[in-house]
């Protein structure tokens, strides 16, 4: 018999030599000396190999994986040393003496291979599966971590941790996504490792012969994916583990929170101020002062005595509210929360049946079970005292979970739906479950309307459930270019994120909120939030000129929503990141892993955005294969170079892919109750070829799932643009089509449109204005912010094809 109990001699035990095999379809089970390892194809590109000592002891349920194995045509052979298994787009080997896993594509090119002597081994009940480290290995993925873009040479823990003020290398953070991606030369891999428990990628750290990726506890369970893209690799990561569904357009606009707003007047003079000062914001948050005693599904009586009235006279400005919920209920008898939950059994116990108890916000907490249905269908029903108030956003805090102290014993006992799991299991993916809840919670009680709901622990799938931010991060330059966490859960399948805009802990300087509210606007997730009892930061705090700032790319944020939604609806459909690392289109150009240039990403397939530090006016740029317009001046940037730019604190530097179509409207103050004009302004950008799909929907509501939107592809060439027929069936808001021709020989004084001469005509066009501060210095007179004699046609926009030649 294998070893079972880990003693103080214990030896690493790897699975041993192959003894016997069955196949089932598109599953073999082998079995070896000292486990069973099942291999089963899902599709064309995934292979998934489950390796326990022998005896599975599980189920195989993961909350992560929506998927069932697609039938698909497989070839297996087996000759004296090994077995092949054929796809599609897999190549894949394993060894009988010793069992060992190589992986290639269908060429025959090596993605990655298991290390010779380990491959998956045991030390006690820890599961580890090594990879042999390869020459020009780079590792990207991961989900919410600190560190570079290139995670070669560290390592990294997934145990669901409250870590406020986290450092800039801090590890492990809120969220787990145990999903990575390998890039090998010319080729890339994609490894989902789905097991709960704490769980430990090395990516060559501290070792230089493989990398590996371990368990605490459970079985080995991996997915490899292997596609010729890193978009595809998403895309098939997202088709196992499940992508975003479209959220209430509001929650696309800016979101303004504060840690707290109250009493009730405080909210009001917030919304007002917005305003009267004619930045558009869509969202204001109620963090946990609005409860009595710190008691979820509370209001307080004094702070907020009349919600509904609150609530009606924000929707009337044009605000939604959003409020957080912590799962700790407080102990408290009376309480009804925690008398029903009690009596219904909702509550994580120990195994003597002993509640479970710990201490938050509210004092004292019993936790629910988030991972039993019963507890999760109990908690939304809860959501009604607040869902009646009017509120349709739902903040999950404190959900890894976090109790003072932080350290929750292991042996508590949760349903995990039946199959029973202890804290060490259950943790990682209980602030899933409880996002899990809400939304579902929120969806039956908002009569058909989107619920919004925010989360900050998570685990793989979340994004089916919720939007994430990254926690407590610090108001520096340092937590600011943590756009580079947001970009790396884009590369896992989690596109709606952001950070707390300014920082959480610490005091932004007005340069550091100015560069990071521009940088904002071009997050998934647009939120400014700050820590209890530190200065004030709306975007009007730090005196006139950064409100001006504040204004102008808050209003481009607006403005470019007939483009932004249109990426959340490709989100959708593909699990496409919306703020895209550059390894994702660049993934073989060693300059995109530059720590000069990590921080750099494409908000969609056409904005290069360059974060900017808040400390200087020069920032160092690359520009990635391709040809670039500058955002505000047209000018052009070649491809694969490098540069240093110059913008003081008004400017982002920002520029735009050449062969780019970009979909923009007039900035509104808010999408309650406003609507752009009927002109949809589109952008493309000459010297180069793609197609963009728009898509529209009425942005609040599920009639889309019944088919009421409308897709229409904007297919841009070398010497036309395309506006196919829409497709679906909703009635477009755009009644007209200006477009905007960047890059048009400036003499040409007609275009075809559909066949007929037009005549061009030309405007100086500006993405941002100048703020108030002008300061020329910045903002050299010799290159003005603002592209000159724009050449543009605008014509009615009927459901019939346009064509515009030139
Ligand atoms: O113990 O609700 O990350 O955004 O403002 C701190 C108060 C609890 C942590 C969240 C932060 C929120 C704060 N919360």
């Amino acid at each position: 018999m294998p070893q079972q109990q880990q003693n103080s001699t214990t030896r690493n035990m790897p699975v041993g030599n192959y003894s016997s095999h069955l196949i089932n379809g598109q599953e073999i089970v082998f079995t070896a000396d000292n486990a069973q390892i099942i291999a089963t194809v899902y599709s064309a590109g995934i292979i998934r190999f489950r390796i326990a000592k022998t005896g599975f002891n599980y189920t195989g349920f993961s909350y992560a994986v929506v998927q069932q194995p697609q039938s698909i045509d497989i070839d297996i052979q087996e000759d004296a040393y090994k077995f092949i298994i054929n796809t599609e787009d897999l190549h894949v080997v394993i060894t009988k003496n010793p069992m060992r896993i190589s992986v290639y594509n269908a060429n025959g090119e090596l993605l990655n291979e298991d290390d010779k002597a380990f491959g998956t081994s045991w030390l006690g009940n820890e599961v580890t599966t090594y990879k042999k480290l390869q020459e020009n290995e780079r590792f990207i993925g991961l989900g919410e971590k600190t560190g570079n873009l290139d995670r070669r040479g560290k390592a990294y823990v997934n145990w669901n941790t409250d870590n406020f003020a986290y450092p800039t290398d801090g590890d492990p953070l809120y969220l787990t996504a145990p999903f990575y991606i390998g890039i090998n030369d010319h080729l890339a891999y994609g490894i989902f490792f789905d097991n709960s428990h704490k769980t430990t990628f090395n990516f060559g750290c501290s070792n230089n012969r493989f990398s590996y990726f371990q368990a605490e506890d459970g079985d080995m369970d991996y997915y490899l994916i292997y596609k010729p893209s890193i978009a595809e690799i998403i895309e098939q990561y997202t088709w196992l583990t499940g992508r975003i569904e479209m959220p209430p357009k509001w929650s696309l606009g800016f979101q303004q929170c504060r840690y707290s707003y109250y009493p009730y007047p405080e909210v009001l003079n917030a919304a007002r101020t917005f305003r009267e000062k004619d930045i558009p914001a869509d969202v204001l948050y109620l963090d946990i002062h609005y409860m009595e005693a710190y008691k979820v599904f509370t209001w307080h009586n004094k702070r907020f005595p009349d919600p509904v009235a609150l609530m009606k006279e924000l929707k009337e400005m044009g605000f939604h509210v959003v409020v957080i919920l912590d799962p700790g209920v407080k102990v408290e008898k009376g309480y009804d929360t925690y008398d029903d939950g009690k009596a219904k059994d909702m509550f994580v116990k120990f195994p003597d049946g002993e509640e479970y108890q710990g201490q938050v916000w509210p004092g004292w907490s019993a936790f629910p079970d988030f991972t039993k249905e019963e507890a999760r269908i109990w908690w939304g029903e809860q959501m009604k005292v607040l869902a009646d108030s009017g509120v349709e956003g739902y903040w999950n805090d404190m959900n890894e979970p976090a109790a003072w102290g932080q350290h929750m014993p292991d042996l508590m006992e949760f349903d995990y739906e039946g199959e029973g799991g202890t804290h060490k299991k259950s943790r990682n993916v209980y602030g899933m479950q409880m996002a899990r809840s809400t939304f579902e919670g929120g969806k039956k009680l908002l009569d058909g309307k989107r619920p919004f709901i925010l989360t900050r622990a998570g685990y793989s799938g979340i994004q089916r459930f919720a939007a994430v931010w990254t926690g407590d991060n610090v108001s520096t330059d340092d937590h600011m270019c943590g756009v580079r966490l947001v970009n790396s859960l884009g590369l896992t399948g989690i596109p709606f994120a952001g950070n707390d805009v300014g920082g959480f802990a610490g005091e932004a300087s007005p340069e550091l909120f100015a560069r990071w509210i521009a940088l904002g606007a071009f997050s998934p997730f647009f939120r400014s939030h700050s820590m209890v009892n530190s200065r004030d930061s709306e975007p009007w705090s730090f005196g006139e000129e950064v409100e001006d700032i504040s204004r102008n790319y808050i209003k481009l944020r607006y403005r470019i929503m007939p483009y932004l939604y249109s990426l959340f609806y490709e989100s959708s459909q593909t699990g496409m990141a919306i703020a895209r690392s550059l390894a994702i289109n660049y993934s073989h150009d060693a300059k995109i892993f530059d720590s000069n240039y990590q921080n750099q990403y494409l908000f969609g397939p056409a904005f290069l955005v360059i974060p900017a530090l808040s400390t200087t006016n020069f920032h160092k740029a690359y520009f990635p294969e391709g040809t670039w317009y500058n955002a505000y001046t047209d000018k052009l940037e070649a491809g694969k170079t490098e540069k240093i730019l110059e913008y003081g604190k008004e400017v982002l530097p920002l520029f735009v892919k050449a062969g780019s179509v970009i979909l923009m409207q007039n900035s509104i103050s808010n999408f309650h109750n406003q609507v752009p004009k009927d002109t949809l302004e589109t952008h493309i950008y000459l010297g180069g070829e793609s197609s963009f799909q728009y898509y529209e929907d009425n942005g609040t509501n599920y009639e889309n799932k019944e088919g009421k939107f409308l897709t229409r592809n904007f297919n841009l060439k070398a010497n036309s643009l395309q506006i196919e027929a829409p497709q679906g069936n909703f009635t477009s808001h755009f009644k007209t089509v200006k477009i905007y021709i960047h890059g048009l020989n400036a003499s040409t004084k007609s275009v075809q449109v559909n066949g007929e001469s037009t005549a061009v005509s030309y405007e100086h066009y500006r993405f941002i204005e100048p703020v108030s501060d002008f300061d020329p210095y910045h903002f050299p007179p010799e290159e003005p912010l603002q592209i000159s004699n724009l050449a543009f046609v605008e014509i009615p926009l009927s459901n019939n094809e346009l064509k515009l030649t030139w």
